[in-house]
């Protein structure tokens, strides 16, 4: 099957905004070929983590994870390009940067679970949710790229 173009979303979170590596994550992906298509910084609200983070609600590090990703704004990300969900998903790596494979965002810039610098949609349908969660439809933007022809496989 034909790989599509999609879009995904990342946070660079407040751990890789106060560590000043917010230039280095995003050269990861432009490096890749990834095209930047929305980006803000963004201070996230309690219901908003809520939500992001629904699937943890129970879990006892879930208080913890809300205030930490309130501690600074954060760098919300679409990215887009042939199989962006996956292709990004491989550049961030594992959620433990001590179980992420080396050359992976997680692994080469952190060796802490709660602050594993980045996150990123894990599925083509988590992604549509996630981009409509931290952007307005015309904050994120379509464009041409010299590169777009070049585009093999697709
Ligand atoms: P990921 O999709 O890789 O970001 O992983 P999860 O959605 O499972 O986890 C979201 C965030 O919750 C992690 F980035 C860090 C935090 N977390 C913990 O602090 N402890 C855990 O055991 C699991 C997740």
């Amino acid at each position: 099957m034909a790989v599509e173009i999609q879009r995904t979303l990342v946070l660079i979170k407040p751990d890789g905004v106060q560590r000043e590596l917010v230039g280095d994550v995003v050269t990861r992906f432009e490096r890749k070929g990834l095209k930047i298509v929305g980006m803000k910084l963004s201070h996230l609200s309690e219901d908003v983590l809520t939500e992001h983070y629904g699937h943890h609600k129970e879990k006892p590090f879930f208080p913890g994870l809300v205030a930490f990703m309130r501690e600074t704004p954060v760098v919300a990300v679409v990215l887009e390009g042939l199989g962006a969900v996956d292709e990004v998903r491989k550049i961030v790596g594992s959620t433990n940067p001590l179980n992420a494979d080396a050359g992976t965002i997680r692994a080469d810039f952190s060796m802490s679970m709660a602050g594993n610098i980045v996150h990123a949609s894990d599925t083509l349908e988590n992604a549509a949710i996630e981009i409509a969660r931290f952007f307005k439809p015309d904050e994120v933007f379509s464009y041409g790229k010299l590169t777009d022809k070049y585009h093999f496989g697709a």
